[in-house]
């Protein structure tokens, strides 16, 4: 199994880098140069993935090694190039293109540094690799890219209070999921954990271990959060024997090292099958049921500069969402909302939530400094989960800005009963989120109880100059979308679309609006139970 996933990886690595060396949209185990030849694109597939994050990775490549040949459509593009700079991602102080889809000046969550319009950059419109999605009361951070979120997150890999999970996801055996799926999800995934005794001494991570004194001050614990990033290679990045990434700031536009992201992993295995394909700046717009019961996929494939310059048609026997919340949730509304799948449940575009996502900050005293260098990766969090009266899991955040600023950032998750829905816009074609700044409050009251505290006992002060408008909270965005179409209501318990046979949505979009924690090993584990039974079951037949 292992020297077997092995000789797969190097394979779909090696198609990776093939791909990405000819500039060719078309990636396969198969030569690509051939697969690129105009014409050559099957336009029925046996399977149809649309994106490829976490959920999606997980289902093509179950696909591929149960010989289903496969089709991935990813909008975004392959993130396997070097720029002129000679790396693959652009830096986090500098950005350029790279940084973001479509815009012509970064949106980075925090905009600002002593009130000032420091940190964003003016940028030319390209596919870059983060995006933020923009609605009335609320923002959401995506990735974009052969890899999804995987490409621009914190690598954080946090399996789920059991409790909770069981709260959130009632229909779902436990017992599978903690025996069989999130141990599958984790070794996957690549997850490991910062040495204890390394992190105790690193300057790197000075700025975790003062907000862990000034948390235990008030009795509150911190637990180390197991992450993605190979922590090795970040102990050689701090002995000077490998190129720094995640100590030399990045992290939100990409990593060049260091991170297991979806594409070394997951995809890297789905390609290595030689039944996966993968298609990227292919953007799904729109989906039909055949009344020969096949799915048809219109995408638009778009150029560097956003241009659409061919739309396809694919049909496939059956399709799998992994679009993420948004995405999928979006495709789905359009099809009810436009009459091309009535029979959709009513519950999409229901139950959606940003998993209480908080992000607050702290000005320390004088002797209490954060360091110069920090780590992007977080490996501490204030776990105050299992109090009742105000559950909160608030992880210590770098904030690496190359000089001592005495600040302790935090990202609080908390447990925030709101959930948002989303109505179909017929003008502009699109899905809109209905969510409130009064729905987000629930999340501020519950982060600010947390730290007042703290911030009592060691007599500090929250900082009013990063998150824009004076606020000490940001509460306007999130990292972390769930829901949209969720289990066991808007399709049955293993991701069955109600009302649609032979569609599955597989990644986020199914957990109805919080988690308790960073939620990808829960959608990878999730999509791992689910299409273990649809091929069992829905194969079989
Ligand atoms: P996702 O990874 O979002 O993938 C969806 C893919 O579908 C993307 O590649 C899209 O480009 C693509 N797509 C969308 N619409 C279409 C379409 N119409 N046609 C073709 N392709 C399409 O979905 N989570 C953690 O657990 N730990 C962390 O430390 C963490 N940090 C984060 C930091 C940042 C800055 C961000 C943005 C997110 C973070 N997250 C973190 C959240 C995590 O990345 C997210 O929950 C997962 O990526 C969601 O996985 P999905 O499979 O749902």
């Amino acid at each position: 199994m292992t020297s077997n996933l092995t000789r797969r990886h190097l394979l779909g690595l090696g198609a990776l880098q093939t791909a990405s060396a000819l500039g060719l949209t078309r990636i396969g185990a198969v030569p690509a140069a051939r697969a690129e030849t105009p014409g050559a694109a099957a336009d029925h597939t046996p399977a149809l993935v649309i994106g490829s994050g976490y959920g999606a990775a997980v289902t093509a490549l179950r696909l591929g090694e149960a010989g289903v040949p496969t089709l991935v459509l990813e909008m975004g593009r392959l993130w396997d190039t070097a720029g002129p700079d000679g790396k693959v991602f652009c830096s986090t102080t500098t950005p350029d293109q790279r940084s973001m889809w479509f815009r012509t000046r970064t949106e980075a969550p925090l905009a600002q540094f002593l009130w000032l319009d420091v940190v964003n950059k003016n940028i030319s419109p390209y596919p870059g690799v983060l995006d933020r999605v923009r609605f009335a009361d609320m923002s959401v951070y995506v990735g974009r890219g052969v890899g999804g979120g995987s490409l621009v997150n914190g690598g954080m890999a946090v399996t789920p209070q059991r409790a909770y999970f069981s709260e959130m996801l009632p229909s779902v055996d436990a017992d599978a999921m903690y025996d069989t799926y999130f141990p599958r999800a984790r070794q996957m995934l690549g997850v490991n954990t910062v040495n204890p005794a390394w992190f105790e001494a690193t300057e790197w991570y000075r700025f975790a271990r003062i907000s862990r004194k000034h948390a235990s001050k008030v009795g509150l614990k911190t637990v180390f959060v197991p992450n993605v990033y190979d922590f090795g290679y970040m102990e050689r990045e701090a002995a000077g024997q490998a190129v720094k990434s995640a100590l030399a700031g990045e992290v939100i536009y990409g990593n060049n090292h260091g991170k297991r992201s979806l594409d070394r992993t997951y995809l890297a295995a789905a390609l290595g099958t030689g039944r996966v394909t993968v298609e990227t700046l292919h953007r799904a717009r729109a989906l039909r049921r055949q009344s020969d019961g096949r799915y048809v996929v219109t995408a638009d494939r778009i150029d560097l500069a956003g241009k659409v310059v061919a739309t396809r048609e694919l049909s496939c026997d059956r399709l799998f969402l992994g679009a993420g919340s948004l995405g999928t949730t979006e495709l789905l509304l359009r099809a009810r909302e436009t009459g091309v799948l009535p029979d959709l449940s009513d519950r999409v575009g229901t139950e959606w939530g940003g998993n209480g996502n908080v992000m607050t900050a702290r000005a320390n005293h004088i002797w209490d400094t954060v360091g110069a260098h920090q780590a992007t990766m977080p490996v501490l969090g204030i776990d105050d989960w299992s109090n009742a009266a105000n559950p909160v899991f608030a992880e210590i955040a770098p904030l690496p800005m190359g000089f001592e600023h005495w600040i302790s950032l935090y990202l609080a998750i908390t447990r925030n009963p709101e959930r948002g829905t989303f109505t179909y816009d017929a003008a502009t074609d699109s899905a809109r989120l209905n969510w409130t700044r009064a729905q987000s409050q629930v999340s501020v009251t519950a982060a600010k109880k947390l730290f007042d505290r703290i911030n009592l006992r060691n007599a500090t002060i929250y900082r009013y100059d990063l998150f824009g408008g004076n606020k000490p909270f940001a509460d306007d965005f999130t990292y972390h979308p769930l829901g949209g179409c969720v289990l066991g209501r808007a399709t049955d318990d293993y991701g069955r679309v109600r009302g649609a046979p032979g569609l599955y949505v597989t990644d986020g979009a199914l957990i109805p609006g919080s988690i308790g924690v960073n939620p990808f090993v829960t959608i990878t584990a999730l999509a791992e139970r689910n299409i273990e039974r649809v091929l069992a079951e829905d194969y079989a037949r």
